[in-house]
């Protein structure tokens, strides 16, 4: 007999708006720092922007019916702020047509038998509110501009939406857009981003707040955050380089995590930064902790976690691939952060039980073949590499929640298709379905059929 995950198990894909919606001012849309971000010379890879993407706020019939022949029972998926309320505050106009669209779209994913999965804040965020008072800057301002947001969304969509995510990796939001300048906004420092990540997540909780408060008794859904998170292993068993591997964590999800699931910063991490970490006031992170229904996991890979370094934002550890023999942990990926590493996602499920208590929605994993863009779309769907990746994860993941106990509710693959892929443009692909940008036609690879055999395979009727 084959184990079997639970037959109400959440399984899919996910994606976000600005890397596949495309029409940018269609419908009353307006910039958000993405658009700005995108169109500022130097700052994607190949110079691209999320102008057209996969045309998905055209085309999302076809996504849908993409989705549909995948098997998948789920679609997690981003709504633009910017289109639902163009110049993002809460004494600003609601968008009809926006309304109206995404509502239409989320009708026609629950006709197909596809529950809709939703993420409020996937970094899109209106220009005009960066513009007026310094967007995730001004707590102030944006949180209640947030939660007005989540509020409109809650309002108009939660008649058929039940479940909800707040914002989409903190951790990118914040250390990405406002620390590395990688990201949008692309401010560099290391300053600001301490307070962007602090108001993030008190806007994240009173967004929570709002929807318990005033939705959750009459529409019956659940609602959470997705945090990012590689798992860390010490590059040997030197009590340093334990520690360090520890610290890792703390620094890129427990400072997330804690304040959510526990009620305040860890330790390790308040005593390196001191004063320019936030505290939370008492009303603060009474709402704050607690704030979240599940843990909403976002993860590629595994990295070896060293001590060392000056990299204040990662706690002073240096993380390589390299194990001390010379050769690689894992097998290598088109991205130079990202290697396939199964046991560790195993590791990091157990983990997170172990630590938070909650049960666990992975909303992202996937793999970027390498150097799958120079290569013909013949070769591509031939995604043996991909396939291989995800016959690790799903296995991990079922071993997690069969031998080892650990309540996963759901696995969300990234991604359905190709798409834009922020500052790497579309040269990097991690979909299981082939895009050609010229012409937008579809072609699945091998990994789309590979996801949809395991999971009519292993989920219990
Ligand atoms: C996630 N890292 O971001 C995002 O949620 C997606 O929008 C994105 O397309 C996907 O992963 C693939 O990259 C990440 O450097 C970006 O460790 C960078 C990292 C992790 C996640």
């Amino acid at each position: 007999m084959t184990a079997k995950l639970p037959s109400d198990f959440l399984w899919g894909y996910a994606t976000a708006s600005y890397q596949i919606e495309g029409s940018p001012d269609v419908q009353g849309r307006s910039p958000s720092i993405w658009d700005t971000f995108s169109h500022t010379p130097g700052k994607i890879k190949d110079n691209s922007n999320g102008d057209v993407a996969t045309d998905s706020y055209r085309r999302w019939g076809e996504d849908i019916a993409l989705l549909k022949l995948s098997g998948a029972n789920s679609y997690r998926f981003s709504i633009s702020w910017s289109r639902i309320i163009p110049q993002g505050g809460r004494g600003d106009l609601i968008n009809a047509d926006a309304i109206e669209h995404y509502g239409v779209f989320i009708q026609t994913l629950r006709k197909n038998g596809i529950k809709p999965i939703v993420t409020l804040y996937h970094w899109d965020l209106p220009q005009a509110l960066h513009d007026r008072y310094g967007g995730w800057l001004n707590k102030e301002e944006i949180v209640q501009d947030y939660v007005n947001y989540a509020r409109t969304c809650f309002r108009y969509f939660g008649d058929q939406v039940k479940d909800w995510i707040t914002h989409n990796e903190p951790w990118c939001i914040s250390v990405l857009g406002y620390a590395t300048g990688a990201f949008a906004p692309g401010h560099k420092g290391d300053t600001e981003h301490w307070i962007v990540a602090h108001n993030l997540l008190i806007a994240h909780a009173y967004a929570v707040k709002a929807y318990r408060d005033e939705f959750q008794a009459s529409q019956g859904g659940q609602i959470g955050i997705t945090l990012d998170c590689s798992w860390q292993i010490p590059y040997d068993d030197s009590p340093e380089n334990v520690a360090a591997a520890q610290r890792a964590i703390a620094f890129k999800l427990g400072r997330f995590a804690d304040p959510i699931y526990k009620g305040h910063y860890p330790k390790v991490v308040k005593d390196m930064i001191g004063d320019r970490l936030p505290d939370f006031t008492e009303e603060e992170i009474s709402v704050v902790k607690g704030s979240s229904d599940f843990f909403g996991l976002n993860t590629y890979t595994t990295q070896l976690a060293m001590e060392g370094g000056d990299s204040e934002i990662q706690g002073n550890v240096k993380n390589t691939f390299t194990k001390p023999d010379g050769t690689q942990l894992g097998k290598e990926s088109h991205v130079s952060w990202l290697q396939t590493y199964p046991p560790g996602f195993r590791s990091l499920l157990n983990y997170l039980w172990e630590t938070y208590k909650k049960p666990i929605y992975v909303t992202e994993n996937g793999f970027p073949v390498k150097g799958e863009n120079s290569l013909p779309v013949e070769k591509v769907v031939n995604d043996t590499a991909r396939v291989d990746y995800y016959e690790g994860y799903t296995d991990a993941l079922l071993r997690a929640a069969n031998e080892d106990g650990v309540p996963v509710k759901g696995y969300f693959a990234w991604s359905i298709l190709d798409n834009f892929e922020w500052a790497d443009g579309y040269d990097t692909r991690f979909g299981v379905t082939y895009v050609d940008f010229a012409t937008q036609r579809r072609t699945p690879k091998a990994s789309y059929d590979f996801l949809k055999k395991w999971f009519a395979d292993h989920i219990a009727t």
